[in-house]
């Protein structure tokens, strides 16, 4: 977690003021890395308490194939219900109140937030409780469960590229080519939000398992430190799927960023002394495609408390 806590440091000392996408104004850094020994402990940030239940609940939606955020809000995962609100209120159909830069505009205006949190709730309630509305809203395109379990080919077919790569571990592991890429060119423009983490690789050695994430675009208060839990995560995963044991999650990252409304919480954040990593415990004998929320639990997680931060959308 030292890595982590030193990237942060750079990126505020040393990153370019830039402007970018949302409006909100971030430091940025190109080209990083992080790497974690997954021998050494699960590698949850300790110096904020990060929701681990959340990252569960979002990585068993990519490996179901699903990207329709219903599942999440069953599982009382909200962290995309942003994204989805925005097709929502930007369609034909929504006539409520104005909401136009939804997220920037509640930061600053108490009156509107109000009515934001609102319709919010109103959204919400549809897409769990009307099918027509979820199927229309609640879908995000075709990001990282689409991609990941049914990428589509030119010829109608579609790749399980997460059941080919599991495969191509088992029966070749030395193979050079354990890629799966969330990256489809053909379909980031319909998507709701472009995959941050675009594509990753997996290595046999020694019976370890070990992978490599390459981010476009990380956000490093919040984003980060559900990627890397998330990753290592699928590494243990994908490795007792395999028979192997969980080596290094390696943790490359392209524009490296603080947005300009998190500093005073990264800054808390850096003056906290680091806590023993936890541990993980899966169920054991059930296949990697059945896993439950409930078969997933972290131990001896003892973290500072959480830190609040505004995402920006
Ligand atoms: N946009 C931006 N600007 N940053 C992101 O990190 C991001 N992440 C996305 C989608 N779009 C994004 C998906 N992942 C949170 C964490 C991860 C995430 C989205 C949101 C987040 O808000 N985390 C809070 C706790 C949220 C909660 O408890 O509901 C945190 O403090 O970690
Ligand atoms: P962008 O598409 O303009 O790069 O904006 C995406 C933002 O979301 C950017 O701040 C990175 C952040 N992000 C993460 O850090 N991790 C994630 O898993 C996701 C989905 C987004």
């Amino acid at each position: 977690m030292k890595q982590y806590h030193e990237l942060l440091e750079h990126v505020l000392k040393s990153g370019t003021e830039k402007s970018d996408r949302t409006g909100t104004g971030t430091f940025s850094s190109f080209g990083h890395q992080m790497r974690f020994n997954l021998q050494e402990g699960f590698p949850l940030v300790t110096t904020k308490k990060v929701p681990f239940k959340l990252i569960v609940s979002e990585l068993l939606w990519f490996i179901k194939g699903d990207t329709n955020i219903k599942y999440l809000l069953k599982h009382n995962n909200h962290i995309w219900d942003e994204w989805a609100f925005k097709k929502w209120v930007e369609s034909d159909v929504y006539n409520g109140p104005d909401m136009t830069d939804f997220g920037l505009r509640s930061l600053k205006d108490e009156e509107f937030k109000e009515m934001y949190k609102e319709q919010m709730n109103i959204f919400q309630k549809n897409v769990l409780n009307d099918e027509q509305f979820a199927n229309r809203f609640g879908d995000l395109g075709s990001v990282y469960g689409k991609q990941w379990r049914e990428w589509n080919k030119s010829n109608g077919e579609t790749i399980d590229q997460l059941r080919e790569v599991i495969s191509s571990i088992k029966h070749s592991p030395d193979s050079r080519r354990h890629i799966v890429s969330a990256w489809n060119p053909e379909d980031v423009p319909t998507m709701a939000l472009p995959p941050c983490h675009t594509l990753f690789q997996f290595y046999v050695a020694n019976g370890k398992l070990s992978c490599q994430l390459y981010q476009r675009s990380g956000d490093l208060f919040l984003g980060i430190p559900f990627n890397i839990a998330s990753y290592a995560l699928l590494t243990h995963l994908v490795a007792n799927e395999c028979g192997l044991e969980p080596g290094e999650f390696i943790h490359t990252i392209g524009d490296a960023h603080i947005y300009s409304n998190h500093i005073d919480q990264v800054q808390t954040q850096l003056k906290r002394d680091f806590k023993k990593l936890p541990s993980l415990s899966i169920t054991d004998d059930k296949s990697i495609f059945d896993l439950e929320p409930e078969d997933i639990k972290i131990k001896n997680y003892n973290p500072h408390p959480a830190i609040k931060a505004p995402v920006a959308v």
